[in-house]
């Protein structure tokens, strides 16, 4: 079996996918795309992932987008070590929460992460440049837009960061139903990858919003102490790693 993964190493999309190959122990090159250089809106790459985003996974030639779908086709085809229940009910509440998760935490990411992160390198673009790099974006056309050189205004980010805080509050109530330590119980699943960059991203960003909820500081712990982990957040993974201005501001992290 032969696995190339088109990816980044800051998009959070693409940590899932490097979690679940690395939790696994699957061998896989590593291609890495420039989103600020726009390489995933190149034609060659835009016959792999119509989308215009990463991950995608070609494995033996067959392509598979979309980071949960590819995190639950590695369970499919490597089932040894799963990360997916075999009960269907908690396969089925596993999956809802994916739904969950990608509906609100990780939506909600990106609007801190353009915010404090890549708004530099768009304001330093000519206004022309800028729309034309956003109308190319199939997926995040109107979001570019709606954000534009001057960035999300305030009552976007504070709907934001509340919309994340109202996602730590249901991943501490998911741990406390299930006994913990992972949001279903004793096995981590593919929900539990599936939220973890978004923490790790507001971790970093020093908007660590789940202090006060002792489950989460232990999910957190838990995971990064997790073998997966350092090989997938490698050096360059972390925004404060790549983007200096971001260092100053992130250097209370906890
Ligand atoms: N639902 C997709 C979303 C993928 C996605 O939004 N990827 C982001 C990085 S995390 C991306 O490639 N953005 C590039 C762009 O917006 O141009 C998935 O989970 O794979």
């Amino acid at each position: 079996m032969a696995f190339t993964l088109y990816n980044a190493p800051q998009s959070t999309c693409s940590q899932r996918v490097r979690f679940v190959l690395n939790a696994k122990g699957l061998a896989f090159n590593e291609i890495k795309l420039n989103l600020l250089e726009g390489d995933q809106l190149k034609p060659d790459y835009l016959k792999l992932n119509p989308n215009g985003v990463v991950p995608t996974l070609d494995h033996d030639g067959s392509i598979v987008i979309d980071s949960t779908v590819i995190a639950e086709y590695l369970d499919e085809v490597t089932p040894d070590l799963s990360f997916t229940p075999e009960d269907p009910v908690a396969r089925a509440r596993m999956r809802a929460l994916m739904h969950f998760i990608d509906e609100m935490p990780a939506a909600s990411v990106r609007v801190p992460t353009f915010n404090l992160a890549f708004l530099p390198s768009f304001q330093k673009m000519s206004r022309e440049a800028f729309v034309a790099m956003a109308e190319s974006k199939p997926l995040r056309r109107e979001f570019m837009l709606t954000m534009g050189q001057t960035g999300f205004p305030k009552a976007e980010m504070d709907a934001a960061l509340a919309r994340l805080r109202r996602s730590y509050e249901r991943m501490d109530a998911e741990i406390e139903r299930s006994g913990g330590p992972w949001l279903q119980g004793k096995a981590m699943t593919l929900a539990d990858v599936a939220v973890m960059p978004a923490l790790v991203r507001m971790h970093d960003l020093g908007l660590p919003d789940w202090q006060d909820l002792p489950r989460i500081v232990t999910w957190f712990d838990n995971i990064r102490a997790h073998p997966a982990f350092k090989p997938t957040f490698y050096h360059g993974s972390l925004l404060s790693e790549r983007f200096p201005h971001l260092r100053e501001k992130t250097s209370a992290r906890v």
